[in-house]
């Protein structure tokens, strides 16, 4: 890294900006772990591989094609019971009843896994209170991650520590995220009036002028006071390196580059790569890590794509 900054002349994205612990996970492990694409979903996985900071997990019963990447101190990956213990509905592996599945009878029937000891999780269940202000069923104005040019009408529908899962009003939960209560992608009611943005009604909305105080009084629920947002500004700038897993294939982290940036996300580029295969990060990814992460934490770094590369047709 230290080289190719040098001849590139560019600035490291400074580490303060990401977060480092270690990790202790084993293969054949089991835990409960939220869905990234249906995030109100609680699922039962078993990790398949181990590599640096990172792990990769099964859905139990699956094709390994669904699997998913998430780090090791994920905020969204629980020691098994936690679902039961916090009245939240788990996903059973494939084919078990979901109200008679019991994780110590599983492993009893499945001798391979085991259940993952509760110390190596960085939320502890014990540490899950709220620490946020809001409460579920707080109003507030959001950006949908999947179309990051709207920003709609919604509520917090479920809290755990300080991250609040959001839902769309009026719409279906698979654009329901989870994101720290500190997250630039969450406004106070009125945010869009004042600033001067479109605010999204609820689907199925009737009436030209969406108004808050009526949504408010229809629904019963408050505002979200403004306290509960403390959002402060990100700190990445065009040029910055650092390294960022490959939305096309999740197992590979690759050297990186932020090539534009807006309030909420920014784009990368993959260094060498044509700019056909920049992709859009929310700045709050856990995708995103900084010079020299992969070393640190034992995991392979994909290096720039060189000319030579290309000239091989490597490079797309
Ligand atoms: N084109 C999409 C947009 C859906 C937006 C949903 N958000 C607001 C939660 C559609 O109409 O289905």
């Amino acid at each position: 890294w230290e080289k190719y900054l040098e001849v590139c002349h560019a600035q490291a994205a400074p580490e303060r900006l990401f977060r480092l612990v270690s990790n202790a996970f084993e293969v054949g492990w089991l835990l409960e772990a939220i869905d990234p694409i249906n995030q109100s979903l609680f699922c039962s996985m078993s990790v398949v591989c181990v590599r640096g900071h990172r792990i990769r997990l099964q859905y139990i019963g699956y094709k390994d094609c669904y699997d998913i990447w998430v780090n090791s101190d994920s905020p969204f990956i629980f020691p098994c019971g936690f679902c039961k213990r916090t009245g939240r509905q788990l996903l059973p592996p494939k084919e078990h009843d979901p109200k008679s599945f019991d994780w110590n009878n599983y492993v009893e029937s499945n001798p391979n896994f085991s259940i993952a000891p509760e110390e190596v999780f960085a939320s502890m269940p014990t540490s899950l209170s709220n620490l946020t202000k809001f409460e579920i069923k707080d109003k507030l104005e959001a950006i949908d991650r999947q179309n990051s040019e709207l920003i709609c009408v919604a509520t917090v529908i479920d809290m755990l520590g300080d991250v609040v899962l959001i839902h769309f009003d009026g719409w279906d939960s698979e654009y329901d995220y989870w994101t720290h209560a500190t997250s630039a992608l969450i406004h106070p009611v009125g945010w869009c009036e004042e600033n001067g943005r479109l605010l999204s009604p609820p689907q199925g909305y009737v009436g030209e002028n969406f108004n808050w105080e009526q949504h408010l009084n229809e629904t019963g629920f408050r505002a979200a006071p403004t306290q509960c947002f403390d959002c402060v500004p990100h700190e990445f700038v065009t040029g910055m390196k650092l390294e960022a897993v490959d939305p096309r294939n999740q197992s590979l982290v690759r050297v990186a580059s932020v090539s534009e940036v807006e309030e909420h996300r920014i784009k990368i580029h993959f260094d060498g790569w044509d700019s056909i295969y920049d992709e859009w990060f929310d700045v709050d990814s856990s995708d995103l890590h900084p010079v020299n992460w992969c070393q640190k934490t034992g995991h392979p770094l994909e290096p720039q794509l060189t000319v030579k590369d290309r000239d091989q047709n490597k490079g797309g």
